[in-house]
Parts: structure tokens; C-alpha cells; sequence
């Protein structure tokens, strides 16, 4: 478990700063931002649209550091997601599965003990933009982390640091059925919103949603970037599916566990090893962990229950209209058609 300490301590205490030498446009950099486009923001007053995508002004500085500053190693394990499509998940697979051999995910005389079952998935992965580079005064030393390093991002395949397309290391993306993300991201981003920005109604939202104005969106640009580079490049980008993960989780995990290069064995297949990592990582089990229900921290200092909503696929109908359900299919139709890329819905 060492490594794990050494590694979050030097989350929390970088050690000695590395200053950063080039000017990035700096939050209030008013010049800077004035020449982007802006549009309402769901959590903060507004979102500028940089590179192509819709960000926060804090986000854009984050983003231009891991884009000058990280250097993709051969070895790296990439998660990119789109908000609230699996991210959190995803972390905790690709961890449990990268680290069988170090962190048992057996059962060992009914006990088990996992880094998982004592830390959000978050901080066991951490995000490129949000957590490592996230600091504008200091650059993270990147030593500490264990290989292989599995980080994770939020950004578009185009806003990647060059190196992450240049050199062998993997990328994983996880999407998530249109519907779903846009009910799990209005529901998560009213919890964070602060108050002083009034409530984001829903009808509201999702009219910003369909527009494509969202934190990293369009979605649906999100979704092909990564989707085009899985059809071309399927040893680099691996494109798997929320729905997907719900319906099949093991045999989407031998996959995962193949790509990654930690396939696993006929003997470990045989002893379930891929029905324990399935269950350690469940919406169920996940979401009862004190640290998952008490914690803070995991991601900004929001709190980690907030995580872990309903889990499920189809919860969408429970929000959505038959007027709004079809304004969002037209605008699938229209983004993702004709691409080959489709969704289960319910
Ligand atoms: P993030 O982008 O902020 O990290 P992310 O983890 O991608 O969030 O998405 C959260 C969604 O995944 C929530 O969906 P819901 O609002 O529809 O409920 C959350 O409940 C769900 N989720 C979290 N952990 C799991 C898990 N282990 N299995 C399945 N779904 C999960």
C-alpha cells in the first residue's frame, strides 16, 4: 500500500513547485477571454467556448498547462470521458484490473483489502485538467505516480497533448446515451451550482444541451473524435459504452483487460477473478463505502456521495418529454448519423 500513500501525499503536497515559465492567459485575463465566445454557464456564470469547446475560464488555463507540460509515456493508461458518462466507474475498473497483481481484489479469509474500498476512484486516477495540472502556480511531479500511470481527461481527442497521440499510449473512452448524461449532469451540476447563480431549470438546460453548450461539448463532437480514432486506431482508442458496461459487464472487462495488456488468464477467468473486480466496482458496493458516502475532496472539495445518483440506463424518461425527447433524437440525428454510432436508450 505504499506506493498508493506516496503517491496521494504527493497529490496534496507537490513537494518543491516547479514554476511555470510561460504566461497563460490568467482567469481574469479579460483581454483573453473577451475574444472567445461566450454562452450561460450551468456552474459558473459563463462558458467560453476554447478550442472548439465549451469550457470554464479556470478549465482553459488547466487545459493549455497539460497541453505544454505532459508528456505521454509509451506505457500510459488514458480514460477520457464526456461528464457523467462512467468516468468514476471506469477509474475503478481500470485501477482494480492494472493492479490485481499488487492490490487482490480476492477474497482473502472474507476479507478484502483494496485501495478502492478506502478511496474514491477519483483520487486513485486522477484528471489531467482537474487534479495534476490544475494548479496554475506549480507543475505535479509525475515520478510519484505508479506504473503504469493511468490518468484520465475530460477533453475532446483533438485537444489531447500531442504526445498522448503520438507515442503508443492507450486511450479509453466511455460515452453514455445522450439522454442519461444530460438527466445525470443537470442533476450533478445543481448540486455544485452555486447558490448565488439561482437554479439552472431543467427546460433551460437542456435547451443549452441541445444547442451543444456543455462543459466539453458538443457531446456529440466529443463522442465522434473518439469514435472515428477507435475505427482507425483501434489498438490506440478503445470506445466502449455505458449501456454497454450495465448489460455486459464481464465480458466488456475481458476486453478492457485485453487492450489495456493486462489480459486475464484462463486460470484467473476460472477463479471469477472478473465477477470480483465487476462486484468491487458496482454502483451497488461502491456506493455504500463510507468513503463514498461520508467522504469530500474527490473531485474539487464536492462531495463524494453526489458521485454515486441512480446508476441506472433509461432514468432519462422519468425528466424528459415527448416534445424534448425528440428535439434531442432530431439533433442525434443530425450530429451522429450516418456515423455508425448508436445507443440503447432503456
Ligand atoms: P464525472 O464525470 O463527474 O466523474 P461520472 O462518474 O462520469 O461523473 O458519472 C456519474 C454517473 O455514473 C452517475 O449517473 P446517474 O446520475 O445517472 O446516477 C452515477 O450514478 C454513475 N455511476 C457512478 N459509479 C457507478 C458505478 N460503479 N456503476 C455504474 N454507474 C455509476
Amino acid at each position: 500500500m505504499i506506493y498508493i500513500t506516496n503517491f496521494l501525499k504527493s497529490q496534496s503536497s507537490p513537494g518543491k513547485p516547479k514554476q511555470q515559465k510561460e504566461t497563460l492567459p490568467k482567469e481574469s485575463d479579460d483581454e483573453f477571454l473577451s475574444s472567445l465566445p461566450k454562452e450561460k454557464g450551468w456552474r459558473t456564470p459563463s462558458l467560453f467556448l476554447f478550442q472548439g469547446f465549451w469550457c470554464q475560464p479556470k478549465e482553459i488555463r488547466s487545459i493549455i498547462s497539460t497541453q505544454k507540460h505532459f508528456i505521454a509515456q509509451d506505457s500510459d493508461l488514458i480514460l477520457a470521458t464526456i461528464p457523467k458518462s462512467g468516468t468514476t466507474w471506469l477509474k475503478a475498473l481500470m485501477f482494480a484490473i492494472v493492479n490485481r497483481n499488487k492490490f487482490s481484489v480476492q477474497h482473502n479469509n472474507n476479507h478484502i483489502q483494496h485501495p478502492l474500498l478506502t478511496h474514491n476512484p477519483h483520487e486513485l486516477v486522477p484528471f489531467l485538467e482537474y487534479k495534476l495540472y490544475a494548479d496554475s502556480n506549480s507543475l505535479p511531479d509525475l515520478t510519484m505516480l505508479p506504473s503504469p500511470r493511468l490518468v484520465a481527461t475530460h477533453v475532446p481527442f483533438g485537444a489531447l497533448p500531442d504526445s498522448s497521440k503520438t507515442s503508443r499510449c492507450k486511450i479509453v473512452y466511455i460515452c453514455r446515451n445522450p439522454f442519461d448524461t444530460f438527466v445525470s449532469i443537470w442533476h450533478y451540476l445543481g448540486k455544485i451550482r452555486p447558490e448565488s447563480l439561482g437554479p439552472l431549470p431543467l427546460e433551460e438546460a437542456f435547451d443549452l444541451y441541445c444547442r451543444g453548450i456543455i462543459g466539453f461539448g458538443p457531446y456529440w463532437d466529443h463522442m465522434l473524435g473518439y469514435w472515428k480514432e477507435s475505427i482507425e486506431k483501434p489498438n490506440k482508442v478503445l470506445f466502449l459504452k455505458y449501456e454497454d458496461m450495465k448489460v455486459d459487464a464481464c465480458n466488456q472487462l475481458k476486453k478492457l483487460g485485453e487492450f489495456l495488456g493486462f489480459p486475464f488468464t484462463e486460470e484467473e477467468e476460472k477463479g471469477g477473478i472478473i465477477e470480483d473486480i465487476s462486484s468491487l466496482c458496482s454502483f451497488k458496493n461502491m456506493k455504500e463505502l463510507e468513503v463514498n458516502k461520508k467522504g469530500k475532496g474527490a473531485i474539487s472539495d464536492y462531495e463524494n456521495k453526489d458521485l454515486f445518483r441512480k446508476g441506472e440506463t433509461g432514468d432519462w424518461v422519468n425528466y424528459l418529454t415527448p416534445s424534448m425527447f425528440e428535439r434531442l433524437s432530431n439533433v442525434m440525428e443530425e450530429k451522429l448519423g450516418g456515423s455508425g454510432l448508436t445507443f440503447t436508450l432503456c
